[in-house]
């Protein structure tokens, strides 16, 4: 008899049945991450429409009111996820501080980080976005409500990460450490039917994504790196072929699929840009945990993402990550340790 068709919810079930001291809790919270995604999905599909059905802020024809897409993707995915009883503390990109579980909820053994919708400037152009989540067991001992240092964690500490893609298909990609998985929803039935099984990205790629407006903002090696890479060499397969969506997940997603690395560095045009703009919990560390999974590397330059200790939710970090290889060079490069 064939294989019938494995959705998200088997897949994790078959997953936890490997692992007899396995307690479910992951079914539960991917299952609740996946509810908050199909609904997100939904209302993406639905963004080009906003002239018709009303602009945030407003009313719509309807007479219900619009909030911002991810301001809306926020609010799905703490409801989603506060009410399952698995998690004592939550935190995400779109608010200050820690989340946290209401009172009449039992507290879990487990904390959820989030970017509920990454690359929200595309939305109105029809562009892919995306939502990026990790996981992490609780630190703080007994079972009260959870604390900042239990959001506060390495990111090798991570337990489980992954990122919804809304792009052509939506797809849900995710790992828990024993490879990285990928389902992509079948809007007929509504389900995420595994598609892409133990992604590996190549080790070498030919792709670089870069936003390279920033070139006269950035230090000596990083613009070093990038004229190697633009530099033609049939002996190594260079020039590197550009591509930037400017959005996180899709740029990521294309890179592990095919192969290449994505760089956002710090640069000089302001203060606060020293470390880039990309967020160490929010995108970062789920992206660098399923990177590695797959057989790539992530890094700021100089050290593995997964090894930085954050000291505060929203701090940022350089981040250059895809391809084993090019990460390797690029290190190579923004240390100084080669020139074009
Ligand atoms: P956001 O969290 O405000 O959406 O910003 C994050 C996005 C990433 O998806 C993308 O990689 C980056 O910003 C693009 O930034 P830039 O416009 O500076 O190239
Ligand atoms: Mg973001």
């Amino acid at each position: 008899m064939s294989n019938f068709v494995r959705t998200l919810n088997r897949f994790i079930i078959e997953q936890e049945r490997l692992y007899p001291e396995a307690t479910g809790a992951f079914t539960a919270l991917l299952s609740d991450i996946a509810l908050a995604a199909k609904i997100i999905s939904y209302h993406v599909n639905k963004a080009g429409l906003v002239d018709i059905l009303g602009q945030a802020g407003t009313t719509n024809v309807y007479g219900e009111e619009q909030a911002k897409l991810d301001v809306f993707a926020n609010d799905v995915l703490v409801r989603s996820l506060a009410y399952g009883g698995k998690l004592c503390a939550m935190a995400s990109e779109e608010s200050e501080d820690l989340i946290p579980i209401p009172d009449e909820v039992p507290m879990g053994k487990y904390v959820c980080v989030f970017d509920p919708l990454d690359g929200s400037s595309n939305i109105d152009v029809n562009v892919s976005i995306g939502t990026i989540f990790s996981i992490f067991r609780r630190v703080t001992p007994g079972d009260g409500p959870g604390q900042l240092e239990d959001l506060l964690q390495p990111g090798y500490a991570q337990v489980c990460a992954g990122y919804v893609i809304y792009g052509s298909s939506t797809m849900l990609v995710y790992t828990t450490g024993t490879g990285v998985h990928g389902f992509t929803l079948d809007p007929s039935y509504g389900e995420f039917v595994l598609s892409h099984e133990n992604i590996k990205i190549p080790s070498k790629g030919k792709i670089y994504s870069v936003n390279e407006s920033y070139y006269d903002y950035w230090d000596e090696g990083m613009r070093n790196y990038i004229r190697w890479a633009k530099k033609a060499d049939p002996s190594d397969g260079r020039p590197l072929n550009s591509r930037y969506i400017g959005s996180l997940v899709a740029d990521f997603h294309r890179n592990l699929l095919k192969g290449g690395i994505f760089l956002y560095p710090g640069d000089n045009k302001s203060p606060d840009r020293r470390k880039g703009k990309l967020r160490l919990l929010y995108e970062a560390n789920p992206l660098a945990f399923i990177v590695e999974q797959a057989g790539g590397k992530a890094s700021d330059g100089y050290r593995r993402i997964l090894d930085i200790k954050p000291d505060s939710l929203h701090q940022r970090t350089p981040l250059f990550i895809g391809s084993r290889e090019d990460v390797e060079i690029a290190e190579a490069f923004i240390q100084g340790k080669r020139k074009p």
